[in-house]
């Protein structure tokens, strides 16, 4: 709390100085009346008023929630939390804000139908010299790399740690010993505990502690993804140092969940359809993420998809998971073919997810099928 009221002190001591400042200034232009003295104005104006700090980050999981939390304490400014679908809309969004002075971009990968236009906006953006981080751990394609290292974007890209495992790394200078849990918690999530710097955090906390941490943490996300003020709420409260056990009401609403989903592992058990090399389900009443590692176990196929409609953007979100003995990555052929499909999609080797066009869901499981062979 203290933190806090310091920032919106600043903030507010900030704004007054620039409102004293314009008016100083326009006094004076008014004296000297010239088309010299305007434009000169005008130049130092637009550069005092970029003073914004943003961080675009995933919503749906505690990796882009942990990631958004460690870049707002290192370096302040607000978090924008989106999912795939969203994405692009967001960075758009942001573009046009001319107060912008540097963005954080998290865990959020690009496709081939979303990548170019990426770039795009970020040479934008680039252009009226707002930095620019992108922290991924997703599959990328190595032209953009080169296209945005010659932006000048800060690229901090590895497919081998979390997002949060990332951030960490990179700002751990700026960031309270607290944060190596919050990155913690977000390995964890991420199936990403048994990597080099992952397990090195996992080894400085109790084994159990983390785990029940991470998990909790996790159901509060996935359990209100349909209330993007508490996704923030929980951003400022990790950003803060707190525990997930010391967030009010977490363990209780945790205990919601875990109700849920031993619901949806009857319903998986009912509805579950299956093809040669993979089973797959509609999901009507949770997120389709949620259901997908019940799809796949319950399925005793290498590949599960659970799919959910998105009413409000005439698509179906697709979660896909593979075994551990799944030798295709999986994140590879999906952006292919989500995209062939005039959708889009990618990620990792055993865990991605794709946006298809609703007619197109079953063209999209097909193909899947098939190239499972
Ligand atoms: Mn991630």
């Amino acid at each position: 709390m203290a933190a806090k009221t310091t920032k919106a002190k600043t903030a507010k001591t900030t704004k007054a100085k620039t409102t004293k400042a314009k008016t100083a200034k326009t006094t004076k232009a008014k004296t000297a009346k010239t088309t010299k003295a305007k434009t000169a104005k005008k130049t130092t104006k637009s550069k005092t008023q970029r003073t914004k700090v943003i961080c675009i980050s995933h919503k749906e999981d505690a990796d882009g929630i942990s990631s958004a939390a460690l870049i707002r304490q290192a370096f302040g400014g607000d978090a924008i939390l989106v999912d795939y679908p969203g994405q692009m809309d967001a960075l758009r969004q942001v573009v046009e804000d001319e107060k912008l002075k540097s963005l954080y971009i998290c865990d959020l990968g690009l496709s081939k139908k979303t990548q170019d236009e990426f770039v795009e906006l970020i040479a934008s953006l680039r252009k009226k010299r707002v930095s620019v981080t992108y922290i991924d751990h997703h599959d990328i394609d190595p032209e953009i790399v080169k296209q945005l290292v010659k932006l000048k974007v800060k690229m901090i890209h590895d497919i081998n740690e979390c997002t949060a495992v990332l951030v960490y790394s990179a700002f751990k200078s700026k960031l309270t010993d607290h944060a190596s849990f919050i990155a913690t918690c977000a390995a964890i999530t991420d199936y990403m505990e048994d990597r080099p710097i992952g397990s090195k955090l996992l080894q400085i906390y109790d084994r159990q502690f983390a785990l029940i941490s991470a998990t909790v943490l996790t159901y509060n996300i996935v359990g209100h993804q349909k209330d993007p003020d508490y996704l923030l709420y929980l951003v400022e409260e990790l950003a803060d140092s707190k525990f997930p056990h010391e967030i009010p009401n977490t363990f209780e609403f945790a205990q919601i969940q875990v109700e849920k989903l031993s619901q949806m592992i009857a319903k998986v058990k009912e509805g579950l359809k299956t093809m040669k090399n993979l089973g797959y389900m509609e999901i009507l009443d949770s997120g389709a993420s949620g259901a997908v590692n019940f799809v796949l176990g319950l399925s005793g196929k290498n590949v599960g998809v659970a799919y959910k409609e998105r009413v409000d953007h005439g698509i179906y979100a697709v979660s896909i998971r593979g075994s551990k003995s799944l030798d295709t990555h999986l994140g590879k052929i999906v952006n292919v073919l989500a995209t062939d499909l005039g959708g889009s999609g990618g990620g990792h080797d055993k865990a991605c997810g794709a946006v298809i066009p609703k007619p197109k869901i079953m063209t999209f499981i097909k193909a899947l099928n098939k190239k499972l062979n």
